[in-house]
């Protein structure tokens, strides 16, 4: 066996916000990783699906009208076995479209023997209808949330906020993606239709069953990673250019994306829509609840090639998390379609008219009890923490002070831009409009906000989800 330094084994052991006892393991131990208890499904075996779209019932005076049960059915991760998961109308992953200016009205009806609670992620939506932690449907209730998307283009998504039970439902399938487009976008050349493909990626820790087992902080046993709810699946391509929207929907995995072959993917977009130009990069870095839009081009590549995507966070050349999926290039194909030199224009940020400090930091996961403070504080919704007027812009400065694991930082409501971290300028691949930024140890990030929407209550929070669970959130409101 190789020698790993200590270094390396807690990068690889931070890698997943691993547990790790501090200072227990000896130099040359391995991560201590359990197997997969079942024969875990073979690489590239199965062909990645289309998250499964839902379409609205009816649309009444404009208004797209949806009614979503919440319930449970079963999906087959392991070839040849049921897994049970939880779902937004079966959709493991579903899928909603919507457009700008065009409102939604969506009736969730809960049949789980839990309370849900739904929440619209970098939605610009009113206070009733962010899905707070309390405001949750109870089993067998209905509720409708009113998504007015008068916000610009951005790849969002759905999935639950139920306080402390958050993380489990998240884990075991309560995530869609919820795409919404407009004309700024759409006119653009970019692929399109089919070409067009998002990408849900998550860990899952699969039990003899083949059935989902969920504890946590569990980052060391969900090795099994699923890409619209297969796992390592392959996905057949033709030689031309797609467009990928890939969100990390894992409670506590980091995904560092390359193509295998090193090329360079052109990055076009992030949380909150398309970035201003497009850039080249080698990897995409997503943290929990993030997204990164990319071009890829296999017109590069004779038919017949194979190309992986790896993610090269992981514990090393046996962990089956280096790997992600597959690219089988099977076909020629017309390729009208181009990445334009500009892609939007952002507007100027605003004058500062406030700053603040926030300081992350989590107990030791192995002890029990364990919870997670914004500024030295465990989440009470009935205590807000932040007051901030309306129409103000401010300057947030988030450091992780855990010396342990990488967190980040997600707001509701508002989408904020990068302007440092750790004192530098962000990448160009963080200079797009975003609503969760990681922040890995000892790190700091600055960010601007502009709270000129909605009034009332909203959370800001770490979105590594078993970290919400432990109350690693705070409570704003804009007054
Ligand atoms: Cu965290």
């Amino acid at each position: 066996m190789p020698t790993i330094s200590r270094r390396s084994l807690l990068a690889s052991a931070l890698a997943a916000g691993g547990t790790l006892a501090t200072g227990a393991l000896p130099v040359s131990s391995p991560p201590q990783r359990r197997q997969p208890a079942v024969p875990f499904a073979e690489f590239f075996r199965m062909p990645m699906p289309m998250p499964r779209l839902i379409e609205p019932d009816t649309t009444r005076n404009g208004v797209d009208v949806y009614s979503v049960a919440i319930r449970r059915t079963r999906t087959e991760i392991v070839p040849g076995l049921q897994t049970e998961v939880l779902t937004f109308d079966g959709g493991y992953p579903a899928l909603f479209r919507a457009t700008t200016g065009r409102p939604v009205l969506m009736n969730q009806h809960n049949h789980l023997g839990t309370p849900v609670s739904v929440h619209l992620h970098g939605g610009e939506v009113a206070d009733v209808d962010d899905g707070g932690p309390m405001d949750s449907i109870d089993p067998g209730d209905s509720r409708a949330y009113h998504y007015p998307n008068h916000q610009p283009h951005a790849p969002l998504w759905i999935h639950d906020h139920t306080h402390q039970l958050e993380a489990e439902h998240i884990y075991r399938g309560l995530s869609a993606f919820y795409i919404l487009q407009d004309e700024d976008e759409r006119r653009l050349p970019l692929p399109a239709g089919r070409y067009d493909v998002p990408i849900m990626l998550r860990d899952v820790h699969l039990d003899d069953k083949g059935q989902l087992l969920y504890q946590m902080e569990d980052s060391h046993g969900r090795t099994t990673i699923l890409a619209n709810g297969k796992p390592w699946p392959y996905f057949e391509v033709a030689a031309r250019k797609y467009r990928f929207r890939i969100l990390n929907s894992s409670n506590l995995r980091i995904f560092r994306l390359r193509l295998a072959d090193g090329s360079p993917m052109t990055q076009i977009g992030s949380d909150g829509g398309l970035l201003p130009q497009p850039c080249l990069v080698d990897e995409l870095y997503l943290t929990p609840a993030e997204r990164a839009e990319v071009v890829i081009d296999f017109s590069h590549y004779p038919v017949g090639t194979r190309l992986e995507l790896e993610n090269t966070r992981n514990f090393g050349k046996d962990d089956p998390a280096r790997k992600v999926l597959r690219f089988h290039v099977t076909h020629t194909a017309q390729d009208p379609s181009s990445i334009p030199v500009t892609l939007r224009t952002l507007p100027p940020l605003p004058e500062v008219t406030g700053r603040r400090s926030f300081e992350l930091s989590m107990d030791d996961v192995t002890k029990p009890g364990a919870q997670g403070y914004i500024n030295g504080r465990v989440y009470d919704h009935q205590r807000v923490d932040t007051s901030i007027p309306w129409g103000s812009s401010e300057v947030w400065t988030i450091s992780n002070k855990d010396p342990r694991f990488p967190h980040n930082f997600h707001l509701h409501l508002v989408t904020f831009r990068i302007l440092e971290r750790d004192g530098r300028p962000p990448s160009a691949a963080e200079t797009g409009l975003k609503d969760t930024v990681g922040i890995d140890v000892g790190e700091t990030v600055t960010v601007q906000a502009t709270f000129d929407s909605y009034r009332g209550k909203y959370l800001y929070h770490c979105h590594f989800a078993d970290h919400m669970a432990m109350g690693m959130m705070g409570q704003m409101e804009i007054t």
